[in-house]
């Protein structure tokens, strides 16, 4: 396409760490001569150069301490499980693993031990490193998964949020293996040819996909490579269309690294093609309002990568927001759930300055497929599709809608788009083919004001619920309810609610054996409770009903339910 700066050529024989670190990789000067990662809490920050050594010193002390060698097996007998709030190390340490020919496995941190268990065995972690303030339920996951203790290691977080606990001893430091490695002979260079970097799996993120549990999604290395430089393309024609902003270049330069860095989000669009064109970026462990709100006036914050609760949580705290000085603020880049247009308004109103630029992708496309265009705004759209991002639009039947305006299923493909699931064949039958990816998602085009197409999502035809951003499977909490002698049968359904988007609400038959309807919904609550990570939790509540609704064949008839719920709330 013509109106975006060329695709630069995509390589596919380095892992992504000489990719982020290599000069020759295209990294600007610009980008070159800022700190990556700096800590929001503490202000430490390493340099570009300084990170360069580091990924060097983290990849020599895990060789050294886990026996492994770059050139040494497949990349799968070198996964690492993650499962940490977010540190200035974290994405460091992860180029440490590539560096070695390993994968990453990052957990999301609110994680209970079962769940952590469940990615532990799945993804075949060899070691896990996790923080202090979630060291208990990782030693409870990795005992229930067989995983040795001295396969559990610690990275560095800020003392801020440790709550007054220590480094226990007995447990090896990320800086320890840092340190080590220091001293250690030098690594032989990966040995990969043309197309490995293609092949290779680099992180290992969990996603449920269209349906079912979640799923291993195999990112390649060639994969990461190919969103950071498609996201770069977009961003050097929004730089090229609206090049001057008061007489300085327009640059999206110290951003906030708030949202999970284990979800693919944060991962690669603010973790990799930020500091890839040069942003600095200011990690947060957790969310905390003042916390944040004083990190983007300390630091200037340029731009803020949201999700739509957190834009809601601004707005509705505006006594709180308006205590600081937020004015660095140009742009708010918001995805990973549809922005409701009153918020994207009040916002508007609220900031007029800001720049709203949403962006719509998946895990299984390594993350952005389309996004706004700045100059280009169109409240309610998620912008156009990056260059290499080929689109087609799916009624039920198969048929390919040719016209503007017209719902049906978005189809995908990208050179993002991922390898596909970790041993789940059927999955992969349904999901991917020749290159070609299902999102699950329905989408109209539609001819924008300047002439561009732009791209709506306007439902989601797959089962997922989203929770502040963050995914919940019903499949996983069907199973898990299933559990219960309370429960003969059931479905999990998303409803839409005010702060988190979506909240998933169970439909269920009560067995023989369950107490009245009370007893029951608050047994079942609290089963869910004790086992799931609080966004799964059931907020939107529990319905009894006297059969699940299924279609012959045994499949839940979910939008029957839904347009059930629909119907009750509207009364
Ligand atoms: N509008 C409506 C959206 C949107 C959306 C995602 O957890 P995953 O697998 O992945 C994500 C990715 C978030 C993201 C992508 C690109 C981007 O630029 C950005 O921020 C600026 C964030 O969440 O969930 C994928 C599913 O999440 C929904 C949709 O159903 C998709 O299949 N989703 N973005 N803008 N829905």
């Amino acid at each position: 396409d013509p109106q975006y700066a060329p695709l630069d050529p995509i390589p596919d024989d380095i892992p992504i760490s000489e990719f982020m670190l290599n000069e020759k990789y295209g990294r600007t000067p610009h980008a070159q001569s800022r700190d990556p990662f700096t800590c929001g809490l503490t202000g430490k920050s390493y340099s570009s150069r300084a990170t360069v050594d580091r990924v060097d010193h983290f990849a020599r002390g895990l060789a050294k301490e886990l026996g492994w060698a770059p050139n040494q097996g497949t990349e799968f007998d070198k996964t690492v499980g993650v499962f940490s709030v977010n540190t200035i190390d974290a994405v460091p340490f992860f180029w440490g693993v590539h560096r070695l020919g390993g994968v990453v496995s990052p957990a999301n941190a609110a994680y209970s031990a079962a769940e952590l268990k469940y990615q532990i065995l799945d993804s075949g972690a060899k070691a896990l490193f996790t923080c202090v303030p979630l060291l208990s339920v990782a030693l409870e996951a990795a005992a229930l998964a067989g995983l040795p203790k001295n396969r559990v290691y610690l990275m560095d977080v800020p003392e801020a949020i440790m709550g007054g606990a220590k480094v226990p001893s007995g447990f090896k430091t990320t800086e320890q293996l840092a340190e080590a490695g220091k001293s250690l002979p030098s690594l032989e260079p990966l040995n990969w040819g043309p197309g490995e970097g293609a092949r290779r799996t680099a992180f290992l993120c969990y996603s449920s996909g269209t349906s079912g549990l979640p799923k291993g999604v195999m990112i390649s290395h060639r994969n990461v490579i190919a969103n950071t430089l498609q996201i770069t393309a977009f961003e050097k024609y929004h730089r090229a269309s609206q090049p001057l902003t008061n007489g300085q270049p327009l640059h999206t330069d110290v951003s906030i690294g708030l949202l999970p860095q284990s979800h693919i989000y944060a991962l690669v669009v603010i973790c990799h093609a930020g500091p890839y064109r040069g942003d600095q970026v200011v990690i947060l462990p957790k969310f905390e309002l003042n916390v944040y709100l004083r990190a983007i006036q300390q630091f200037k914050i340029t731009s803020l990568f949201l999700v739509p609760p957190i834009i809601i949580n601004m707005l509705r705290s505006q006594d709180v927001c308006s205590k600081y000085d937020l004015s660095s603020v140009k742009t708010l880049f918001t995805g990973a759930a549809p922005l409701g247009m009153e918020t994207a308004l009040d916002f508007q109103k609220v900031y007029p300055n800001v720049v709203i630029r949403q962006g719509y992708g998946l895990t299984e496309t390594s993350t952005v497929v389309s996004s706004t265009l700045p100059g280009d705004v169109v409240l309610g759209s998620s912008g156009c599709f990056l260059p290499g991002v080929e689109a087609r639009i799916m009624t039920p039947e198969g048929e390919e809608v040719t016209s503007y305006d017209t719902p049906g299923e978005l189809v995908v493909r990208s050179p993002s788009v991922v390898l596909g699931y970790l041993n789940n064949e059927k999955a992969n039958k349904e999901t991917f083919e020749d290159g070609w990816m299902r999102t699950g998602d329905e989408a109209v085009v539609r001819k924008g004001p300047n002439g561009t197409e732009h791209v709506y999502i306007v439902d989601r035809i797959k089962e997922l619920i989203k929770v502040k951003g963050l995914q919940v499977a019903p499949a996983e909490l069907e199973a898990h309810l299933l559990t219960h002698p309370a429960v003969a049968d059931c479905a999990v359904i998303a409803i839409p609610d005010d702060a988190a988007g979506e909240v998933p609400k169970a439909v269920v038959v009560k067995s023989a054996s369950a107490g009245s309807d009370e007893d029951a919904i608050e047994a079942i609550k609290k089963h869910v409770q004790d086992h799931k990570a609080r966004h799964k939790w059931l907020k939107g509540g529990v319905r009894f009903m006297d059969a699940i609704p299924k279609s012959p064949s045994g499949k839940i008839l979910r939008r029957l339910l839904r347009d059930q719920e629909k119907e009750a709330r509207r009364k």
